[in-house]
């Protein structure tokens, strides 16, 4: 991945030499290790990959992933057996003085001390802006994957209605969701799956629990499904039967919101706009101050991938930015509502990734 490479050089403020980025184990691992190298498989625990400013990667891998490792696009592959071995033939690879850059976000203490003393002529640099920039900026291979992992939360999302049952707990409701999304082609969950009925679903990161579904009650459902690396993350909320006036005026608040704030973006246009959008319509409705989180963040190999819109933005949205629009209103004791979807920023606007029904709210009374 020769582009993405030369794109952390070019993002870097100082002329660098080299960029190392080390994997600790599960689940401390750099996901730009994923990025630079397009490994398909593998977790690549205490792996190094070195790339250098023409683009070029080597990887020193176990010997466990060297098959894994090969597949990769343009990388040189280094099999090292111990870590001494690893680090003798990272020395030579990395001669003295050099300008070295590291992934300080992503890097775990003990690996920076054991790189700085394998490397100890090498001058540091923290590269964990160009790292977040270039990753926030998706190429047409990342789209592509990003666009089928939202195509697979969607097709669950759409199923749910058709899950509920009077009595199911949260979990069950967690883990049916989660047997959809596999079913649909996901290699996994992106991240834990939100799960709340009633007024569990006031808490915006609420963990599922074995509390039951009854008649009446509002539900929040937050999951994403991961395809070849890469996260969706979708909110749906609904309600079980006929819910309370409020919490309906709650759900075309939101809805109103998301609206708001997906009609300002573009390329262009400055992060926080579209969480002011949305802040501003539900700080004019009598749930002034209860959407208590930012709008969204962008989503890739990470669910959270370095970028997010909040008032405090002071980034400019670009053509192939992948985002969440995720506005909300949580009123303590009722029950709350989200809805996210996930959208390509393009020049004159946006596209949806997610396409699951926002409208639908009362499902299934019985
Ligand atoms: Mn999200």
């Amino acid at each position: 991945m020769k582009d993405r490479v030369k794109r952390i050089f070019a993002n870097a403020k100082e002329p660098l030499d080299a960029v190392v980025i080390m994997s600790s184990v599960e689940p401390l691992l750099d996901k730009a290790f994923f990025y630079l190298t397009d490994v398909p498989s593998g977790l690549f625990e205490g792996c190094i990959a070195v790339g250098f400013p023409d683009g070029s990667l080597t990887v020193f891998s176990s010997p466990l992933e060297t098959e894994s490792a090969r597949v990769a696009p343009d990388v040189t592959v280094e099999t090292f057996t111990t870590r001494a071995d690893q680090s003798e033939k990272l020395r030579k690879l990395l001669p003295k003085s050099l300008r070295v850059g590291l992934n300080f976000h992503d890097l775990t203490h003990e690996n920076f001390l054991h790189l700085k003393k394998e490397l100890p002529y090498a001058e540091i640099y923290d590269v964990t802006d160009p790292v977040r920039k270039a990753r926030a900026v998706k190429d047409a291979n990342e789209i592509e994957r990003l666009r089928h992992a939202g195509k697979i939360v969607s097709r669950a999302a759409e199923a749910i209605p058709s899950l509920l049952r009077n009595g199911m707990t949260e979990l069950e409701l967690a883990a049916e969701v989660e047997a959809m999304m596999n079913k649909f082609g996901a290699a996994g969950r992106s991240f834990d799956t939100i799960v709340g009925f009633g007024a569990h679903s006031a808490e915006p990161h609420f963990a599922p629990t074995s509390t039951r579904l009854e008649k009446g009650m509002g539900i929040v459902c937050d999951f994403g499904a991961l395809y070849q690396r890469y996260c969706s993350d979708l909110t749906r909320s609904f309600a079980f039967g006929q819910p309370p006036a409020e919490l309906k005026a709650v759900h075309r608040a939101v809805e109103e919101a998301q609206r708001a704030a997906l009609d300002v973006i573009k390329a262009g246009v400055p992060g926080r706009e579209p969480h002011l959008a949305a802040a501003k319509l539900i700080d004019g409705t009598r749930w002034k101050g209860l959407f208590n989180h930012g709008l969204g963040h962008s989503v890739g190999l990470a669910v959270h991938d370095g970028f997010s819109m909040n008032p405090r933005t002071e980034e400019n949205l670009e053509a192939g930015m992948v985002i969440t629009v995720e506005p909300g209103i949580y009123v303590n004791g009722l029950g709350g509502v989200r809805i996210e979807d996930d959208v390509l920023v393009t020049e004159k606007g946006y596209e949806f990734l997610t396409t699951a029904p926002r409208e639908y709210f009362e499902v299934g009374s019985s």
